[in-house]
């Protein structure tokens, strides 16, 4: 099956904090690429990969960048497609750069923008859009949410059964 989203990058230093987003993908059975495509150093091939996403039957992308991170914002002026910017923690600035750069659209071209390195909430975003007209999606977000309830659930019984001191001696690393 081809993919239904692209996970776009601007480099290969972004690679490890992107791969969440394939993850979560991998994992909630949806197909997805992953490309390195810089707005800067590969403005061509950045035209390219917007312009023929939704003909590739691509139905949503995750792009994620660092520093003047106007990777989002440049494949979101390009596509009709719906676009996730994730901004990448750089070397200086905390990630403060790429967050501001993302997030701070001009009025007309939007680009949903999650937390500094959040890649995952960019995968579960696109996964519930795409569950919108894909019931089997919807039901695979829903059963993981459903999961994280759970996981809280436990931890919670855990610390009322044990007190706080127990508990973070049992879970000491
Ligand atoms: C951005 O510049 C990339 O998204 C990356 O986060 C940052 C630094 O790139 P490298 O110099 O590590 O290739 O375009």
């Amino acid at each position: 099956m081809s993919a239904r989203v692209s996970v776009m990058m601007g480099s290969d230093s972004d690679l490890s904090i992107m791969v969440e987003a394939c993850s979560i993908l991998d994992q909630l059975g949806i197909e997805n690429e992953t490309v390195i495509v810089s707005a800067h150093r590969t403005p061509h091939r950045a035209v390219e990969f917007a312009q023929g996403a939704a003909d590739r039957g691509i139905e949503v992308i995750i792009a994620g960048a660092g520093g003047a991170a106007h990777l989002p914002g440049v494949i979101a002026a390009l596509t009709d497609l719906p676009v996730i910017g994730v901004p990448v923690r750089g070397s200086s600035l905390d990630g403060l750069d790429s967050l501001l750069s993302i997030v701070q659209m001009p009025r007309g071209i939007p680009v949903a923008t999650v937390g500094i390195d959040n890649a995952r909430n960019a995968g579960l975003l696109a996964a519930r859009i795409i569950g919108v007209a894909d019931a089997e999606v919807r039901a695979r977000v829903s059963a993981y949410r459903t999961e994280l309830e759970a996981g809280v659930i436990s931890k919670a019984d855990e610390l009322a059964e044990k007190g706080p001191f127990r508990y973070l001696k049992d879970h000491a690393k």
